[in-house]
């Protein structure tokens, strides 16, 4: 199998630069022929190869998608659908993960049953071979590699990635506990390990063209608005409901935390300048009732909003929504839900306190690249049991079965937007100033910014309400 490094001579021996993707797509074909077919068929002047130049990379739309009337349809979690959460369905429910994410891996890299393997080591040995299986437990040992127990329907087995491998050993130190993915490499004499050559996940197919409305159409995307924390900035929202009123926004996507809630956190009531629950939401819908009722809105709970914590959490329930205008639909979290088409998966974000934990080089400020880790594992919690409560049902809803043009996430209260494999994923910040606890975590937040997306064209911009300082 040639490596990054041969590959990217390659290109150079032809005169070329060639785009990382083109180089990650060469090595998990295993195929160095592709170099020549590439190269061959590239128009004249070329100077960097890009994934477009790959012949069988052409670009294609995930399905078919019909534009339905109403424009704003729910996919995915609408109201009532997010099932009790019942620890007796936990192995049911990560039955139904690996069989999602598994044939995923499957369709881009042939995998064979682990006990085939453990069983008849010999057969194996001296070929490259796919395994498939949920990581139950990772590790480095005492020479500094690191170790891997995957698990299939059949059995498992430890997986070895070697520290000498150094884009490899990079790679796999970001492999998450309850992920599922494949490996390539070959087993010991015994059976009893793994060397892993190469790590392939669910991902987003590289060839992956996002659906543009026929229509025009705008969405405005925010999020954690905090209404009855001492921290809202109620001037900023106010300069925002203005700029609504005179935009030609069609839907407001609002993704959790809509209001501070009550004993999220120790203290939090000396913090509250509205300290019952009710009220806070009530606050909140007479916010939302003087914006524009041509509008739809879309609105989906947070971890500091009144309802189960585990994902996914259902909707708002009837005590607040019916303080609500008739134009605001309540999903639950995560959701999908179409604009014309363009489709949007809402997930408010508290696995990004997991993630970030967990996965080496990540951070707060750059929250997009968290969720880019989200679309390659194609699951929204990967690691369960620690702080983002997974309600155990018969189906695994974190999953990402479906490809969105519009990954949209709030939770950090930093604005960013990324595009990867055309998925533009945007976080949408917040409308509280720094707390407390943010000073403590050296969180420093984006208030008063929401993102707009114009739904013709995928492409955002992101609006900033924040007042200057005065004085
Ligand atoms: O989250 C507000 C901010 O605080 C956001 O940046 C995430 C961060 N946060 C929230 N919970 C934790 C924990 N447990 N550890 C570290 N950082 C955290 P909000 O959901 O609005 O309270
Ligand atoms: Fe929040
Ligand atoms: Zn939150």
């Amino acid at each position: 199998m040639p490596n990054e490094r041969e590959i990217v001579q390659r290109f150079l021996d032809h005169g070329l630069m060639a785009h990382p993707e083109v180089i990650s797509y060469i090595k998990e074909q295993n195929n160095p022929a592709l170099i020549d077919t590439i190269t061959s068929g590239l128009p004249e002047g070329t100077v960097v190869v890009s994934p477009a130049h790959i012949p069988s990379a052409k670009p294609e739309r995930d399905g078919m998608r019909f534009l339905s009337d109403p424009v704003l349809e729910i996919i995915e979690g609408a109201a009532g659908t997010a099932g009790p959460s019942n620890l007796d369905d936990a192995s049911r429910y990560f039955r139904d993960r690996y069989d999602k994410l598994s044939s995923m891996v499957k369709a881009r890299s042939p995998s064979m049953p682990i006990e085939a393997l453990t069983k008849t080591p010999s057969r194996y040995m001296e070929q490259e071979c796919g395994i498939t299986g949920i990581v139950s437990d990772k590790k480095t040992t005492k020479n500094g590699n690191i170790m891997v127990e995957l698990e299939d329907t059949s059995g498992n087995i430890r997986v070895l990635f070697s520290s000498k491998k150094t884009d490899l050993f990079r790679e796999s130190e970001s492999i998450l506990l309850d992920e599922v993915i494949g490996v390539k490499g070959s087993p010991s004499k015994d059976g009893m390990f793994f060397f892993a050559e190469q790590i392939i996940r669910p991902d987003i197919p590289r060839n992956n063209a996002p659906y543009k409305s026929k229509e025009p159409g705008k969405a405005v995307f925010i999020s954690d608005v905090h209404v009855g924390s001492n921290t809202f900035l109620e001037g900023e929202w106010n300069r925002f409901a203005d700029w609504l009123s005179d935009s030609d926004t069609s839907y407001l996507l609002i993704a959790g935390d809509l209001v501070d809630g009550i004993g999220i956190y120790p203290g939090q009531g000396d913090e509250l300048t509205i300290k019952n629950i009710d009220e806070q939401y009530e606050v909140f819908a007479s916010m939302v009732n003087d914006l524009p009722m041509r509008m739809e809105i879309v609105i989906s709970p947070g971890n500091h909003d009144a309802i189960r914590g585990a994902e996914p959490q259902p909707a708002l329930p009837e005590r607040f929504t019916r303080f609500f205008p008739s134009n605001c639909t309540f999903v639950e979290n995560p959701a999908m839900v179409s604009l014309q088409g363009v489709r949007v998966l809402m997930y408010h974000g508290r696995s990004f306190d997991d993630m970030i934990s967990m996965i080496p080089g990540a951070s707060y400020e750059r929250s997009t690249d968290v969720m880019v880790e989200m679309l390659k594992r194609r699951h929204l919690t990967p690691t369960y049991g620690r702080r983002t409560p997974i309600a155990a049902s018969p189906t695994d809803r974190m999953v990402i079965s479906q490809i969105p043009e519009i990954f949209h996430a709030g939770h950090v209260h930093i604005t960013g937007a990324t595009d990867y494999r055309g998925v533009l994923c945007i976080n949408t910040g917040t409308w509280q100033s720094q707390t407390s606890f943010q000073k403590q975590m050296n969180i420093t937040p984006t208030p008063a910014q929401a993102i707009s997306v114009d739904l013709q064209t995928l492409q955002f911009e992101i609006l900033d309400f924040l007042e200057p300082p005065s004085g």
